[in-house]
């Protein structure tokens, strides 16, 4: 009857365990719910980390993360995509190069001038966004770039230098860092 049930081997010498249905079935919730734990850590533990990266004032950068938006600049159109990467391509069909992954935020002391039509980064403290480890360059490092932000109404860049090879700053105005209390470029000086 133990044979025929599955519970003991034809030979009577060990059990058959595994091929009774119900404890296969019972094996294989277990696996999946120890799959679904895992699942269920690594998100806690992405969240986890998400919580602890830095969105700037008012993490107004978190609504932002993920959205790109295209830079126009003499020979290379950009792409920022907040939190996230820089991207740099040839307008004359060059490939695309990574110029930095978002590695977190920060400030600097500009006095830079300022258009008349108000576009450029003006004086005083601003917002920065480090991006480092891009693609490497030729005979050079991995590609950084560090974007520094002042407000204006709508995305755009106003400057982008290559300080040292491979190493670039981008000047952009944004309307996400006119709340920031130090990133008012657009009208060339900071208020008292
Ligand atoms: C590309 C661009 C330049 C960079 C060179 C280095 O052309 O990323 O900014 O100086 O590569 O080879």
């Amino acid at each position: 009857m133990l044979v025929q049930n599955g519970i003991l081997a034809a030979n009577g010498d060990e059990p058959v365990l595994s091929d009774n249905k119900a404890v296969r079935d019972a094996q294989e919730r277990l696996d999946g719910a120890r799959r679904s734990l895992e699942d269920q850590q690594r998100d806690k533990s992405n969240h986890e980390e998400d919580l602890n990266k830095d969105y700037g004032v008012d993490d107004v950068f978190r609504a932002l993360k993920g959205k790109c938006f295209l830079l126009d600049s003499g020979e290379y159109t950009y792409e920022l995509c907040w939190m996230d990467r820089v991207t740099q391509k040839s307008k004359k069909g060059g490939s695309l190069n990574v110029m930095g992954n978002y590695a977190g935020m920060g400030t600097i002391v500009v006095d830079e001038e300022v258009s008349a039509d108000g576009k450029g980064l003006g004086t005083g403290e601003r917002l920065t966004m480090k991006h480092e480890n891009g693609q490497s360059c030729w005979n050079g490092p991995n590609r950084s770039v560090l974007v520094v932000l002042a407000c204006a109404p709508t995305e755009e860049v106003w400057k982008v230098v290559e300080e040292e090879k491979c190493v670039y700053r981008m000047e952009v105005g944004t309307p996400a860092v006119c709340m920031s209390g130090m990133a008012s470029g657009s009208n060339g000086k900071d208020e008292l």
